[in-house]
């Protein structure tokens, strides 16, 4: 049906909020039997790229120099890694330090979280090695003492990482107790529920299938709505000086 040209998709300097009647898909290098909705990149202002892979059975993604950060979000996927193949289900992510020779193969329909980042080193840490889990073996962290705000850190608390990954769960009704201001930028996937998101000086809608992007310093905060929990799956440029 038309909408009119009406949307709640927008594009600000600081912010982007993506939703899917917005989405435009596009196979990128290396792809098979696969498509991408990126949902920001370095064109948009970020220093980072973000999308999710569509692979129909039998598809699979294509490599990269960069770092990749994956996260399984529907059907099942293998990724073939330094001469092991790991089955990952729903809530299965992995790391991939960059340049590593890897294959990501869908043995069903599946639907993939794909980050990926240029990699900043430390002069006294060496790049991270390959990681692989799964969200429900992570044990949640009560964000500032809030019980019904619960944070997992998919990626090991380990300075050579240059970013963070985490999942967030908000009880109905639980919210960021302040509005953050924070020099890292932020993708953001919306993967349950939902709330209102003020991003800059804006207070937007949001349910399961969004995604934001907001960048260095864009006030944010969120409380979830509804009667279900809100949960989010959200990066964060980490560990790095600013300068
Ligand atoms: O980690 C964070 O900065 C997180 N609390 N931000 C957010 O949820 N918008
Ligand atoms: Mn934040």
């Amino acid at each position: 049906m038309h909408k009119l040209g009406h949307t709640r998709s927008t594009n600000q300097r600081d912010h982007l909020l993506h939703t899917p009647d917005t989405f435009v898909r596009a196979a990128l290098p290396g792809m098979t039997a696969c498509i991408a909705i990126v949902h920001i990149s370095p064109a948009g202002g970020a220093q980072f790229t973000q999308y999710t892979a569509e692979l129909e059975q039998g598809g699979t993604l294509g490599a990269t120099n960069a770092q990749r950060f994956l996260y399984v979000l529907d059907g099942n996927v293998e990724l073939t890694v330094e001469g092991a193949t790991h089955p990952l289900t729903p809530g299965g992510y992995a790391y991939l330090p960059p340049g590593t020779a890897h294959r990501l193969y869908a043995s069903k329909t599946a639907r993939v979280a794909v980050i990926e980042k240029n990699y900043v080193a430390l002069s006294r840490a060496t790049a991270p090695t390959v990681l692989i889990g799964h969200e429900g073996s992570v044990l949640p962290t009560a964000l500032m003492g809030d019980d019904d705000l619960q944070v997992r850190s998919l990626l090991p608390d380990n300075p050579s990482f240059d970013f963070a990954v985490n999942t967030m769960t908000y009880q109905p009704g639980a919210a960021l107790s302040m509005v953050e201001v924070h020099v890292m930028e932020h993708g953001l996937l919306m993967l349950e529920g939902g709330g209102i998101y003020r991003l800059g000086d804006q207070w937007y809608p949001v349910t399961a299938g969004d995604f934001i992007w907001m960048g260095p310093f864009c006030p944010q905060w969120f409380g979830a709505l509804g009667k279900q929990p809100a949960k989010y799956l959200i990066y964060k440029d980490w560990n790095r000086h600013p300068l």
